[in-house]
């Protein structure tokens, strides 16, 4: 089978974050299909995959073909038109409803191809029921010949799961010493101390940080942290609360990462603060404690899926542990929109200084996702069965 992954970068590098993931996923299966990717961004895919060619409007990456969602150009017609002979798209699996580019929706609504083609809309993640009830379900399009599907990932059997990709699952294999010596640290004693203290990542939207840093800070007179701080919108507001403080404790500032490589920096690490879905999902699976702070969305509308995340952990938590994580969660979350100056009611102290059995809690919770299966083999046997 071949697929057509489409995919549009709103904002950040969520969407194509979770295209590439997907796409070394089903890459990895025992029957893998064939992927053609069409990206409208390639300059964000470049960075997350720096083999990918930012200014090449077709190329080969790691044995799939990917496209710019702008089309053939004069030069690249060839390029294009030698992507489909004889293999036309018939899959496609559009990616958080982003549409499709004109040139692919021809090929799919050409009237004088009979052929049945299938649209799989694989949506963002989320915890909410909603998930469970609209995972799989067909929808109709303005053909009869084009047949189009919901596939919803989530943290239940009755939904897609989460991806479940070799080089996010083989991340454990690399040693703290080599993620250091991986982002440029080469002095020997400085990479042993680094490596033994607790190590807090720090990726999130802007924010005032102050209360996180004051916590940290508290938390860092028992237990020496290294706060390894994300390349991106929070390095800033961070780094002034940090400095704000007195510079109470180690931090480090990370460039920005190939996927692969991020991915390691968060299983390494003791404690997540983590935005956006993919990482979230990441931090989830890694069974280590996390915060997590969602895409901020109209009317606060993120608290709902904070709240519903929160009720898929519940039940692997005592009482009094949960009450911590859900107002740590809560507050983070509670807010209007982005900037250096919003600030909230978080305490993140009582999850940095979680007991074993707390601690527990989020690796219970990790297995019962792995348990739930791969997304990339859940979107296999659904296209196998409908197809
Ligand atoms: O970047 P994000 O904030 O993406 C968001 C959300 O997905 C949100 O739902 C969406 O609507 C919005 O964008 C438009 O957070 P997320 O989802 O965690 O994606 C970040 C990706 O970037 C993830 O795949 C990891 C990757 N990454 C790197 O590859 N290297 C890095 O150095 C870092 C910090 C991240």
């Amino acid at each position: 089978m071949t697929l057509d992954i489409v995919c549009r970068v709103v904002d950040n590098y969520g969407d194509i974050g979770v295209v590439f993931r997907l796409a070394r996923a089903l890459s990895e299966l025992p029957t893998a299909p064939r992927l053609r990717l069409i990206v409208d961004d390639l300059g964000a895919f470049n960075r997350i995959e720096p083999s990918v060619d930012p200014a090449a409007p077709a190329q080969r990456v790691r044995g799939w073909t990917v496209l710019s969602w702008s089309g053939p150009t004069p030069a690249s017609a060839a390029a294009f038109e030698l992507a489909y002979r004889g293999d036309p798209a018939r899959v496609v699996i559009e990616c958080f409803a982003c549409g499709r580019p004109d040139w692919l929706e021809a090929m799919l609504f050409d009237p004088a191809c009979e052929a049945r083609k299938t649209i799989v809309n694989l949506e963002y993640l989320t915890a909410e029921g909603y998930a469970e009830e609209f995972h799989r379900m067909p929808s109709l399009t303005r053909s009869s010949s084009v047949r189009k599907h919901m596939f919803l990932p989530g943290f239940t059997e009755k939904t897609g799961g989460l991806i479940l990709d070799r080089a996010y699952m083989g991340a454990r294999e690399r040693t703290r010493t080599e993620i250091l010596e991986g982002i440029g640290i080469d002095d020997g004693p400085l990479l042993e101390g680094l490596a033994g203290l607790f190590w807090i990542v720090v990726f999130g939207y802007e924010r005032d940080y102050r209360r996180i840093v004051d916590d940290i800070a508290e938390f860092s007179r028992e237990r020496p942290v290294l706060a390894l701080v994300a390349h991106g919108k929070s390095a800033a507001c961070f780094s002034r609360a940090w400095e704000g403080a007195g510079r109470p404790f180690q931090a480090l500032d990370l460039p920005f990462m190939r996927q692969e490589a991020w991915d390691e920096v968060l299983v390494a690490s003791d404690f997540l603060v983590v935005r956006g879905e993919d990482s979230m999902a990441r931090a989830a699976l890694s069974g280590k404690p996390f915060l997590w702070q969602a895409y901020p969305q109209d009317g606060a509308h993120q608290l709902v899926k904070v709240a519903a995340l929160l009720g898929r952990m519940r039940p692997h938590f005592s009482e009094a542990d949960f009450s911590a994580i859900e107002a740590a969660f809560l507050a983070f979350n509670d807010r209007l929109s982005d900037g250096d100056d919003v600030a909230g009611s978080e305490r993140i102290y009582p999850l940095l200084s979680l007991g074993a059995e707390g601690r527990a809690g989020f690796e219970e919770f990790s297995e019962s996702l792995v348990r739930n299966g791969n997304l990339a083999s859940a979107l296999m046997t659904f296209l196998r069965e409908i197809v």
